[in-house]
């Protein structure tokens, strides 16, 4: 053990009468925090599934959320799962993917339904909408339209879906009944889309943000001077946008703030859910803002290192970066902290301090902290 290290256990003990309180730091090694309607009652989407391992990126739907993982398949929970069938939501299965799918590039989750864009280009759908009765909530939403083609982009809608085909095409398909999914025959070739609630948006090679649908509050198109955007974040009525410059605008209603206290400042990617918006900055700090009835605004103190961020209806989440060997508390740096969360849970077996995955936290685990010791790259 060099002389850092021995001063790092030193510090360590010192530090450890105080352990229990730092149990929750230990969370910080959890891939997804997940804060708002999830914390409380709003059927189980709120576990951050700690056993996760490999997410490369994150979804949430109305009452839903999901996981990418490395090996390409997905993990979906919340309202539509075996365990929550009646939820805030009915259950329609949405939160249960197809056996055996892999190969998953991305996922997008809807009201009551979920779709995967496989690697392949082929998407699959699944939950509400496995009839196509046009009548809640079957809508066809999970009816892939045959002939698709190939895509490069998903993007769902409270009932509707949109896929982005290789050729830069938008195809739409599901409840219509704003016209959500009447693409514009003026839209071109499209680079990116997203969806919320009953609106379509779509970005142009030249950045400029498309929408068709549901109105946003009173405003039927974007705003004229929003000028280029990298990307966009549509609640159900509001709307934010990226500029290529890195800052936001919000639009539509601002029934609860969600347009009115947009941030100032940088951000690197924007998500909406229902009514509150979410802002990743430049150093991974996530930013919250709009509606906080049940906490969607309450970020987890000391949430930092965070590569992506989605919002569902009522609830928030963050990817985390992959946390360096032996980082216990994400904070991106090995200190006598990261010994005192290791050394509380010695005994148990939390996943978080289980440097060497064999069931157990042991001495053996800070030996795995202590070889790793200072390795920490920046994010
Ligand atoms: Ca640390
Ligand atoms: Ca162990």
């Amino acid at each position: 053990m060099s002389s850092s290290t021995s001063r790092a256990v030193a510090c360590a003990v010192a530090l450890i009468v105080s352990a229990a309180a730092t149990s929750d730091l230990a969370h910080a090694q959890v891939p997804i925090a997940i804060w708002g309607c999830a914390a409380g009652s709003c059927a189980g989407q709120g576990d951050p599934h700690p056993e996760l391992v490999d997410v490369h990126a994150i979804d949430a739907g109305a009452f839903q959320s999901a996981a990418l993982l490395g090996d390409g398949t997905i993990r979906v929970w919340g309202a539509g799962s075996e365990s929550s069938p009646n939820g805030v939501f009915p259950h329609f299965g949405q939160s249960i993917p197809p056996s055996g799918l892999n190969q998953v590039a991305q996922v997008s989750c809807g009201g009551a339904h979920c779709m995967v864009l496989k690697t392949d280009g082929t998407v699959l759908a699944w939950g509400a909408g496995t009839q196509n009765t046009g009548t809640l909530p079957e809508f066809g939403q999970s009816q892939v339209p045959a002939g698709l083609g190939t895509c490069v982009k998903i993007a769902a809608g409270h009932a509707h879906c949109l896929a982005l085909r290789t050729n830069g095409s938008v195809a739409a398909w599901g409840y219509n009944g704003f016209g959500q999914c009447d693409v514009p025959d003026s839209l071109g070739l499209a680079t990116a889309i997203e969806a919320n609630g009953y609106t379509s948006f779509a970005i142009t090679p030249t950045g400029s943000v498309r929408a068709w649908g549901l109105p946003l509050g009173d405003d039927a198109v974007p705003p004229a001077d929003l000028g280029p955007c990298q990307a966009v974040a549509p609640g159900i009525v509001h709307a934010v946008a990226l500029r290529m410059d890195g800052t936001v605008r919000a639009w539509g209603s601002n029934d609860h703030g969600q347009v009115s206290t947009a941030p100032p400042g940088l951000f690197q990617k924007i998500a909406s859910g229902g009514y509150h918006s979410l802002g990743l900055r430049p150093d991974g700090s996530v930013i919250a803002w709009g509606r906080d009835d049940v906490g969607q605004r309450a970020v987890p103190a000391g949430l930092g290192r965070c590569i992506a961020i989605a919002a569902g209806r009522k609830h928030s989440m963050a990817l985390r970066a992959t946390p360096c060997v032996g980082d216990l508390s994400g904070d991106g740096v090995h200190s006598g902290l990261d010994i005192a969360i290791l050394l509380a849970a010695i005994g148990s077996s939390d996943p978080v301090s289980d440097l060497d995955h064999d069931g157990i936290v042991t001495g053996l685990d800070l030996t795995f902290l202590l070889a790793a010791w200072g390795s920490c790259p920046p994010l």
